[in-house]
Formats: C-alpha cells, sequence, structure tokens
C-alpha cells in the first residue's frame, strides 16, 4: 500500500494517506493521488478499504463545484494516468498556507476540551453549558499547526497564525475556512448529513503583491471531516463515527485481540468490516451527491 510508480512523475512527498508527484514535464503542477489507505486511532492499517482514494476524490471534485463561487481551487484536470484514474487529480501547484485551517459547527473532539477548560475555543467565547455535539450559532475558526507525520498539530492563536503567515492571510483564512464549512453544512444537512467539523488546506496566489487563498488538497470528506448522520446526532454524548466506526468499534473490541496501550500496531482487519467500512464511503458519497457510485 505504499505510493505507486508512475513513469513520468517523481514521487515527491507521501502523508497518512495522500501521495504526491511532480509530472516530469510540468514544473507549475502536482499530481494528487488519493490512496485506499484508512488511519485509526493515529495509526496507518495494513488494510486497505477499496475504494475508499476514489470515493473521496470524486466527493472533493464535486464539493469544488459546489464551492466555486465561495473559493478558487487548484484543479487543473482529472485526465490522470490510467493506474491512478479516479483517484488522482492533476493540480497547480501553490506555495501552501503551512497551518491547519479548521473550522467548527458543532463543538465536540479538541473544541470541547478547550471549551470545558476555558469556556472558549480559538479566543471565541462561547454560551455556558454547551455539552459534546452541540451546534454553535456559526461556525468557529480554530487553526492549528501543521506537524510532521508522526507529530500532533497543536492549537494556535490568531495572533500566532499573523506571526506566521500575516494578518492578512491569516484574516482570508479565517473568514473561508467557516463560509466553506457553513456553505458544506446547508447542503449537507438536506441530505442527512452533519459536517461537524472540517480541516482545509490552501495555496497563496499573489497578483500585484495582493494575495489571493486557493482552496487545495482534498475538501469535505469523511477524512477532512467529522461527518454524522442527521438522524442520530443527540447532544450530550460522543456521535457515532460515520466512516470509521466499524473500524474503530472492531479494533477495540476482544474480537482483535488489540490493546490500544500495547504500543503494537493494529491487527489487520476482517472482510465483514472492510465492507461495511467501504459502503459507509460509499454511502457518505451518494447521499451527499445523489449520484451513484461506481
Ligand atoms: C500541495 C503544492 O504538506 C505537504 O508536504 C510537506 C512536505 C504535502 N502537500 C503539499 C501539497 C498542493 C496540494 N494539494 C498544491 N496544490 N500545491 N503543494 C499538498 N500536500
Amino acid at each position: 500500500m505504499s505510493a505507486p510508480t508512475l513513469p513520468g512523475y517523481t514521487h515527491v512527498y507521501s502523508g497518512k494517506v495522500r501521495d504526491l508527484y511532480a509530472p516530469d514535464d510540468a514544473p507549475d503542477q502536482l499530481l494528487l493521488v488519493a490512496s485506499d489507505r484508512i488511519s485509526a486511532f493515529d495509526y496507518v492499517l495494513d488494510t486497505p478499504i477499496p475504494d475508499k482514494g476514489a470515493v473521496l476524490t470524486q466527493l472533493s471534485l464535486w464539493w469544488f463545484d459546489r464551492l466555486s463561487d465561495v473559493v478558487p481551487n487548484h484543479l487543473v484536470s482529472t485526465d490522470v494516468p490510467a493506474d491512478v484514474a479516479g483517484r488522482a487529480v492533476l493540480c497547480r501547484r501553490l506555495e501552501m498556507v503551512p497551518v491547519e485551517c479548521i473550522a467548527r459547527a458543532y463543538l465536540t473532539g479538541g473544541g470541547l476540551s478547550e471549551y470545558a477548560e476555558k469556556g472558549s475555543v480559538s479566543g471565541v467565547p462561547l454560551p455556558r453549558g454547551l455539552v459534546d455535539g452541540d451546534r454553535l450559532t456559526e461556525p468557529v475558526f480554530t487553526p492549528t499547526t501543521k506537524a510532521p507525520v508522526g507529530e500532533h498539530d497543536l492549537p494556535m492563536t490568531a495572533a500566532e497564525v499573523a506571526e506566521l503567515v500575516g494578518a492578512d492571510i491569516g484574516d482570508l483564512a479565517d473568514g473561508l475556512t467557516r463560509r466553506i464549512l457553513a456553505r458544506g453544512n446547508e447542503i449537507a444537512i438536506e441530505r442527512g448529513i452533519i459536517i461537524a467539523d472540517t480541516k482545509v488546506e490552501f495555496g497563496v496566489e499573489r497578483t500585484d503583491g495582493k494575495p489571493t487563498l486557493i482552496l487545495a488538497d482534498e475538501v469535505l470528506t469523511p477524512d477532512s471531516s467529522r461527518f454524522w448522520p442527521a438522524e442520530e446526532w443527540e447532544p450530550g454524548h460522543p456521535q457515532p463515527s460515520f466512516d470509521k466506526q466499524y473500524v474503530r468499534d472492531w479494533l477495540t473490541s476482544p474480537a482483535s485481540g488489540w490493546d490500544r496501550r500495547s504500543g503494537e500496531p493494529p491487527p489487520p482487519l476482517p472482510d465483514d468490516v472492510i465492507d461495511r467500512t467501504r459502503q459507509k464511503y460509499v454511502d457518505a458519497y451518494q447521499r451527499l451527491t445523489g449520484r451513484r457510485f461506481g
């Protein structure tokens, strides 16, 4: 499940689930390949989820279209080598904003922890008495550092973002990240899905010194966001994960024989967990887009 070799392309970087290549004949472009790798509990599992990379790539493309009046994106073409057809895009090679741009529309995870300690998230004061899974009046920008693979991202204040990238780019990232999530939820809620929070990546383009942010990477997928089934939403406890719940439940069940605190990597997934997890990704794609996958 490592990065494939592709004639005419030079591999430049691999993250947990995506591989980046430089086209040998187009120095201003990159090939972004979504693998079928899945991560859980901070591990990349040995077992791929068939079609996951294609589903997430097709979903991102669908969202790029629905966000095109909010933000320009890095897409150049979907005409890619046959080996990665459907799960790769050619994109503009941009100077990336070195910040994880996160917005939260619902309170959970790290945002909930910060709220419990301080009554605020990323410096935004929130009403008292909110519980796990509560909806926020409007999305809040909660940026973090981009730690290397294996390390953990840390919350950043607006001042730290401004220090790193400048107040102009920081303010653009704040506004766009929150608008992307707000637009995402307007569309997703009609299809029975809540997008609790999301992480986006931006590149920067400068015209006469004036910066414009370009939406890069993948967008509003179950890997970059928390998707919740709207019909099961019940604030007051952790919500079931749309995509990885079978994986997490099986890995933490006695059936897996794995102890999360052992330091051992997780075991391979059984076929029924693979199949049901694949179906969750396909379900999310089909529910959101109204299109049939495959
Ligand atoms: C990217 C340029 O963070 C990364 O590498 C750090 C060593 C990986 N990474 C780079 C990009 C994109 C995109 N998407 C782009 N359009 N232009 N770089 C994405 N991830």
